[in-house]
């Protein structure tokens, strides 16, 4: 089966994306997600400008060959946007191939693990009790596990929390928001203590620091919030620096995830080695499609570290497919990030799996089960749109 044709789609229903479609000499097509948030034309152009003049004409049945090719091939390796231009490849590839086995994707892997893989959303509010309302309102829609996140008194605005509850598209350049540690460490164990009280023992509660701590920090931090048994404390510190995980380790029993940003095996095998994490938060998109966060969450699987993919909103519903099929074949699977992805994204990008009761259900047709519309897409342009900036008080420049 010889690939014919491969174009690129930035469009922006709710929020830009960009989606890779792939055409075979056997009629039939496989799409991916090549989405990263705020560098979208970056990828669509390692792809157009590229990739895919290498990629026309290729069997498109070999997967892991054109991976090692423009993974090795490249020269320049790794890094987010080569990256996500050979996941989506990568997704798109193992769709056509799923479908012409005429089999779901989760098939190929290995097959079923189990039949729903648990869920966690968002509940987030300018005040404690106004998150413990939210979080009490996701329960209500049958989620057993919450991502609590809630302002920060002092602090205009705060990760995860915006008036509107998405942060607004910043299109001209970033917004610069204001982080200040100190206040977050002293709020962050009133919020959790606060709504572990609201709800009980059985409720999965997550938390996401957006690596805005040191290893210091985070191993306070970590150690003061023992008491409410959280599902996970996502994202302490940046991690480029693998290994300062170890303090973090030594000083507190939370859960630790880790990873949404990464982007190969290599960003996280001494995490994984020694056991410094408990869940790694890779996705298809990001960390270069199913042939290698497959590969990741082996490595994870021999050191006790479970698969918990990052599903935010700006990674298209391909990612969630795909993020499903790998999630329902997975020995070691934790949990699955679903954060609403705008109505106008669910038409275009029409999609087989589905919430249901607290659940993620990957769906049974041939390939991932979604697909995308370009005509519907072309409705929405591509409109710029930067994440944002963060200060600390005195001006520096910190992590978001
Ligand atoms: C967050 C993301 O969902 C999460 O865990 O870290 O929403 C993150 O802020 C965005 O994906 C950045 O584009
Ligand atoms: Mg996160």
């Amino acid at each position: 089966m010889k690939i014919t044709n491969a174009q690129v789609f930035v469009c922006s229903p709710g929020r830009n994306f960009v989606t890779l479609k792939i055409e075979t000499d056997a009629g039939i097509y496989g799409i991916g997600d090549a989405t990263v948030n705020g560098r979208e034309l970056s990828v669509a152009s390692y792809l157009t400008d590229h990739l895919v003049p290498a990629l026309i004409g290729r069997d498109a049945s070999a997967i892991e060959d054109i991976w090692q090719y423009f993974y090795r091939g490249a020269y320049w390796r790794r890094g987010p946007i080569g990256m996500a231009a050979i996941a989506a490849i990568d997704v798109a590839l193992w769709d056509i191939k799923a479908k012409a086995a005429n089999m779901p994707l989760y098939q190929l892997l290995g097959g079923a693990s189990r039949a729903r893989m648990l869920s966690y959303s968002h509940a987030a509010g300018e005040t404690i009790e106004e998150t413990a309302d939210k979080v009490i309102a996701l329960t209500e829609r049958g989620f057993k596990a919450v991502r609590v996140q809630s302002a920060i008194p002092g602090m205009p605005v705060t990760y995860g929390v915006d008036k509107a509850g998405v942060a607004p598209q910043a299109h001209e350049r970033p917004r610069e928001t204001l982080w200040d540690t100190s206040r977050y460490l002293r709020h962050v164990p009133k919020l959790l203590g606060h709504v572990r009280d609201m709800v009980g023992e059985d409720l999965h509660l997550l938390h996401d620091a957006h690596h805005r701590l040191t290893p210091q920090e985070a191993a306070r931090l970590a150690k003061s919030v023992e008491p409410f048994d959280l599902f996970w404390l996502e994202d302490l510190v940046p991690a480029e620096n693998q290994e300062a995980f170890r303090l973090i380790r030594q000083h507190s029993t939370t859960p630790l995830a880790v990873g949404e940003v990464f982007n190969s095996i290599h960003d996280c095998r001494t995490l994984l080695e020694e056991g410094l994490i408990d869940y790694i938060r890779t996705t298809p998109v990001h960390a270069g499609g199913i042939t290698h966060v497959r590969r990741i969450a082996d490595l994870a699987g021999l050191h006790h570290v479970r698969l918990g993919s990052h599903g935010a909103a700006d990674m298209s519903p391909i990612t969630m497919g795909a993020a499903l099929h790998l999630d329902r074949w997975v020995p070691n699977f934790g949990i699955q990030e679903y954060a609403f992805h705008p109505p106008e994204a669910q038409e275009v990008f029409a999609h087989e799996w589905r919430l249901e009761d607290g659940y993620l259900l990957s769906g049974e047709t041939p390939g991932h089960g979604v697909d995308f519309d370009e005509k519907l897409a072309a409705r929405y342009p591509y409109q710029r749109a930067y994440l944002d900036v963060a200060r600390l008080s005195d001006g520096t420049l910190w992590n978001w």
